[in-house]
C-alpha cells in the first residue's frame, strides 16, 4: 500500500510559542496596573532576572527587549573593534551587530558536526586588526568552548557567544554561559523560554554587568550623570512578567521537545541520505530546533524539493540558516565570503532542513511528518524495516 498520506487540515509552522494561561498572565497584569511600573527595572525584571540563574548559571545576568540589543550592548561593553571573526551559518543578527558597529565581520567555516565555528581555521583569519570571536552555538549545538577559550587567550581577544538557541544548555556539566566573556540569549517568541521579544547576556565578569546595565540605559549613572554613548535595550515589565508566567513551564515543554526529537529520530533513521539531529539530551540541550540534513547525492532529491513538497501538505519546514549569512548583500563582496572558503558552511546551508519543533505539535503529529518525508523521499510513506 503506497497510499499517499494525509495532508495536515491547518498549516503545521516550524515552531508555535508557549502561551501561560491567560488567567495567570493576567495576575501579573493586575500587579503592574497596581504599581505602574512599566519598565526600568521594575519588580517583575528584578524577579525575572533571579529566577533565569536556574536556567542560565549563576554569571551576572542583564536583561535586555531582545536578542539582538543585548548582542548590540555586549559588542558595545566589550569594546569590539575592528575585525571579529565569526561564523555564515547564523540568523542575520550575528554579523549585523558588529557591522552596525563598524566592525568587520570576518566569516571562518564550520565544523561538519555541530554546525558551530572551526577553531582550526580561526588562526588563519587573525590579523592585527582582530579583536574578538563572536561564535554561534547554533541550534543550541554546543561551539568547541575549550578550544575557542585557547585560542582567544593565546591571541588576547575577546570572545561572545551568541547562544540564541542554547537556552539552559550544559557543557562539560558546567552552564554554557560560564565559557566566554559573555553569552547571549534570544527570548524572542520562536523560542523555547520567551518573552515574546526579549533576552539577556550573562557573563562572569561583574564589572562588564555594571557596564551593559549603563549602556542599556542610555549611559545614565544618575539623574545628573551620562557616562557613555548607551542605548535604550530594556526589557520593559509586561515582557518580564510573561517570562515570569513561563519560567516554570519550561521543563514540561523541553520533555514534550524531547519526545518529538525521538520520534523524528526513529522515523526518519535508515533512508539513504537523511542525517538525523544528533541524539538531544534532555537535561544538557536546549532542544531549540530539531534539524534534519538532505544529502540530494544519496536521496536523489534536493532540500529545496523536500522543502517545497512538504508545504503542499501544509507543513512550513524551514532552512535555518540558506542562505548563509555571506551571501547577503552587505557582505558577499568580502574575500572571505567566497564559498571556497566555506565549503562546509555552504554544504550545511544547502542541506539543512528544521523540522516544526514545540511541545503541543505532538507525536502523533511528528509521526505524520516523517510519513510525509518518507513518502516524498521515497515513494513509500510506511516506517522502514530495518535489514535482520
Ligand atoms: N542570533 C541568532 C543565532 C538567532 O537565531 C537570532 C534570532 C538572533 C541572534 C536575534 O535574536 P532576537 O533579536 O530575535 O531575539 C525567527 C525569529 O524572529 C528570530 O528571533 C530567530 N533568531 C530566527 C531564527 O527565527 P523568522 O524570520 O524565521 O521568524 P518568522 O516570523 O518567520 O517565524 C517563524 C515561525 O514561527 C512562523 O512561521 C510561525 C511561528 N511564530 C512566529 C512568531 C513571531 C509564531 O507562531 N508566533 C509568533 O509570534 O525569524
Amino acid at each position: 500500500m503506497n497510499a499517499e498520506p494525509r495532508s495536515f487540515e491547518q498549516p503545521i509552522y516550524v515552531t508555535r510559542p508557549m502561551l501561560p494561561e491567560l488567567a495567570v498572565f493576567t495576575k501579573h497584569l493586575e500587579a503592574i496596573w497596581e504599581s505602574a511600573v512599566l519598565s526600568n527595572g521594575g519588580p517583575q525584571h528584578v524577579e525575572l532576572e533571579k529566577r533565569l540563574h536556574a536556567h542560565l548559571g549563576e554569571g551576572h545576568i542583564a536583561l535586555f527587549n531582545n536578542g539582538t540589543n543585548a548582542l548590540m550592548t555586549a559588542v558595545r561593553a566589550l569594546d569590539l573593534s575592528g575585525e571579529v571573526i565569526t561564523t555564515p551559518f547564523t540568523f542575520a543578527a550575528t554579523p549585523h551587530v558588529l557591522a552596525w558597529h563598524g566592525i568587520r565581520p570576518v566569516f571562518v567555516d564550520i565544523e561538519e558536526r555541530s554546525m558551530t565555528l572551526d577553531p582550526a581555521r580561526i588562526e588563519a583569519a587573525i590579523t592585527e586588526r582582530t579583536t574578538g570571536i563572536l561564535a554561534v552555538h547554533v541550534y543550541g549545538n554546543p561551539c568547541d568552548v575549550e578550544e575557542i577559550e585557547r585560542i582567544a587567550r593565546k591571541h588576547h581577544l575577546k570572545v561572545l557567544y551568541d547562544g540564541a538557541h542554547a537556552f539552559g544548555t550544559k557543557v562539560n556539566g558546567r552552564a554554557i554561559a560560564s565559557y566566554g566573556d559573555a553569552t547571549m540569549f534570544s527570548f524572542h517568541a520562536t523560542k523555547l523560554f520567551h518573552t515574546a521579544e526579549g533576552g539577556a547576556v550573562v557573563t562572569n565578569d561583574e564589572a562588564l554587568k555594571r557596564r551593559m546595565e549603563l549602556l542599556k540605559n542610555f549611559g545614565i549613572a544618575d539623574e545628573v550623570t551620562v557616562k557613555a554613548v548607551g542605548i535604550n535595550s530594556k526589557m520593559n515589565e509586561i515582557q518580564a512578567a510573561l517570562g515570569l508566567c513561563l519560567v516554570d513551564e519550561i521543563a514540561a515543554e523541553k520533555a514534550k521537545r524531547f519526545a518529538l526529537a525521538e520520534t523524528y529520530r526513529h522515523d526518519l533513521s535508515g533512508i539513504p541520505g537523511i542525517t538525523t539531529s544528533r541524539r538531544l539530551d534532555l537535561e544538557t540541550d536546549s532542544l531549540q530546533y530539531y534539524c534534519l540534513r538532505i544529502d540530494r547525492n544519496l536521496t536523489g532529491f534536493s532540500r529545496d524539493h523536500v522543502y517545497n513538497e512538504l508545504k503542499k501538505f501544509n507543513v512550513f519546514a524551514r532552512r535555518y540558516f540558506y542562505p548563509l549569512c555571506s551571501q547577503y548583500e552587505p557582505y558577499r563582496e568580502y574575500a572571505d565570503s567566497r564559498s571556497d572558503n566555506l565549503p562546509v558552511a555552504n554544504r550545511a546551508g544547502d542541506q539543512v532542513l528544521c523540522l516544526p519543533f514545540y511541545g503541543h505539535l505532538g507525536t502523533a503529529n511528528a509521526q505524520q511528518i516523517c510519513a510525509i518525508i518518507r513518502h516524498i523521499l521515497t515513494g513509500r510513506a510506511e516506517a522502514h524495516v530495518h535489514a535482520a
